[in-house]
């Protein structure tokens, strides 16, 4: 008796739980689409269980009725036996088949609608790396790492592929998740129809940092992305591979004595071999053909999270990760060729918090 009232106990401890974890604010849930494409999903999520509800409960009555109305007696004679009845066979065949196809004919046409791909929409290129997210906007002339800026009501398509092994991008408010492959692009679309941040995860074990790997979608109004995108154009290594004419502006080159030593290390320290940098003289080619490449450092203060999304920009952490990168995200590509100097960190932490 015991026995049964602790397996009682842990049976109703985990109801609870699991209810715990339905609903409720969390915004890295499936659960509150806010675009169309999570929608349809969400439509075909929630129509199959409601398929399952009406056959727990249909189940369930004929079960409860079965063991209170039908329960034998010890004198009962044995009851008939069905064994091989046709009519009961072709019954329970038939029924659960027809209740298959009230879900299958949803789920095939959600498949086919979600897999094409929209022409009206904006492209944007995401890349994924050992452990971060690059986005790309070829008609925008923007190149840029973690968070994906989207203008409100504006269809986005998502053209994907990896710079090394296998991801997976999802960001489950807007849209599915699907796997990057290097010889392939795989697409997703979406229209956001809320503004503000959401957050993402890479969804396929790509190594030891795999649980790091974040991103967001920044929806934002139509001009503030726009005034984004023009302060990202600035020295933005994919003119010439974008579509876009290259942009002329020369930016300032900096004043204060500290961060021009900042710039000298970040050139002579040998960053710029794999992170594109605005105003320095090889970022454009080198991030050309160096798919391998770190993020494009650029605009680096304008973001507000760093080493794909593990902590917030700050001049704090700024420091830290470059004091040893390797002890802060083991095994990250961010290899330094020697440990710097805290002068040489100080300087390129005060240029790389200029660089917005
Ligand atoms: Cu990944």
């Amino acid at each position: 008796m015991r026995h049964r009232s602790g397996l009682l106990t842990l049976f109703l401890m985990l109801t609870v739980i699991g209810i715990a974890g339905c609903g409720g604010d969390y915004p890295q849930s499936t659960l509150t689409p806010l675009g169309d494409f999570a929608r349809m999903v969400d439509d075909v999520f929630r129509g199959t269980v409601r398929w399952a509800l009406v056959v727990f409960v249909l189940v369930e009555a004929a079960l409860l009725v079965a063991i209170f109305k039908f329960r034998g007696k010890p004198d009962d004679a044995e009851p008939d036996q069905v064994h091989g009845n046709a009519m009961v066979e072709v019954v329970w065949t038939i029924i659960p088949a027809v209740i298959l196809a009230f879900i299958a004919v949803p789920t095939v046409k959600t498949i086919f609608r979600t897999a094409e791909v929209p022409t009206d929409a904006m492209e944007i290129e995401v890349i994924g790396h050992q452990w971060w997210w690059e986005f790309r906007y070829p008609t925008e002339g923007v190149v840029t790492a973690t968070e994906m800026h989207v203008p409100v009501g504006q269809k986005v398509v998502l053209k994907m592929r990896t710079a090394d092994v296998l991801h997976s991008f999802w960001v489950p408010q807007f849209a599915a998740k699907r796997d990057v492959f290097q010889a392939r692009y795989t697409t997703l679309w979406f229209t956001a129809d809320t503004v503000g941040w959401f957050p993402g995860q890479c969804a396929e074990f790509c190594g030891t940092q795999h649980a790091r790997m974040h991103s967001w979608v920044v929806v934002e109004s139509p001009e503030e992305f726009a005034a984004w995108t023009a302060a990202q154009r600035v020295g933005s290594p994919l003119v010439n591979g974008g579509v876009v004419a290259p942009d002329t502006t020369v930016p300032a080159p900096p004043v204060d004595s500290v961060v021009i030593k900042g710039q000298d290390a970040f050139v002579a320290g040998g960053c710029i071999s794999c992170h594109a940098m605005v105003g320095t003289p090889l970022a454009g080619q080198l991030f050309e053909g160096n798919t391998n490449a770190g993020p494009n450092l650029s605009h680096v203060a304008s973001r507000a999270r760093l080493a794909g999304g593990m902590f917030e920009n700050t001049e704090a952490n700024l420091r830290r990760w470059l004091s040893d990168p390797q002890l802060v995200k083991p095994n990250t590509n961010m290899k330094l060729p020697r440990p710097l100097t805290d002068d040489e960190i100080a300087t390129l932490v005060a240029y790389l918090q200029t660089r917005r």
